[in-house]
């Protein structure tokens, strides 16, 4: 089976621990008082690719802990939190994910009833060189986490010609 990091990022509280736990139930969760403090980590196949999640720490002070984790990643997702405005700690993932030069899916995560953020995504972080696809759903309740995960191995499959392409072309074509 053909292997690629997938790190979950975004602010704290925006839900990246319940997407990784709606994408593989069994995950794991290093938390203390249900925030996450080391990370995630759950795997699973989809279209003929293993994923490997690693959720990260959305809180300031475990920087340090999510710049470690990401390491070598693939591809990201930043889960971006609707239920609150987008805000400096936003600013501060996609400084993150720009300097990281990854590919990255938004998946724009709907809280019911909780909706404070509204604008569009690109109004929000423009169209940053990564920005892959946006995917505006329910960590929850699941709702188009299916079409995330598609996302994430489209992205996988898709990168012909550079190097680092050829490198994820070889970790998930089945041929
Ligand atoms: N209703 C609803 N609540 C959600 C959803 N996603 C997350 N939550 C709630 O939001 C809170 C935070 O979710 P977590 O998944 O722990 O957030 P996190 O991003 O992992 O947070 P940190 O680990 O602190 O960075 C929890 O109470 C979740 O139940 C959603 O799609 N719908
Ligand atoms: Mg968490």
């Amino acid at each position: 089976m053909k292997l690629a990091k997938v790190v979950i990022v975004g602010k704290d509280e925006a839900g990246k621990s319940t997407l990784v736990q709606n994408i593989v139930p069994e995950a794991i969760n290093i938390e203390r008082h249900g925030r996450t403090i080391a990370l995630d980590y759950g795997n699973r196949e989809h279209l003929g690719c293993k994923l490997h999640l690693f959720g990260t720490p959305g809180q300031a002070r475990f920087r340090i802990v999510r710049d470690v984790v990401a390491r070598g990643m693939d591809v990201a997702v930043w889960v971006l939190d609707y239920s609150r405005h987008f805000d400096d700690r936003d600013k501060e993932i996609l400084k993150f994910l720009n300097e990281s030069k990854v590919p990255f899916l938004v998946f724009a995560n709907i809280k019911p009833g909780v909706q404070k953020e509204r604008r569009r995504v690109t109004r929000l972080i423009g169209k940053p060189e990564g920005l892959k696809g946006i995917v505006v759903g329910s960590a929850k309740s699941g709702f188009r986490v299916a079409e995330l995960l598609d996302e994430i191995v489209n992205i996988l499959e898709s990168k012909n010609g550079s190097k680092k392409a050829n490198r994820l072309e070889d970790k998930c074509s089945d041929n």
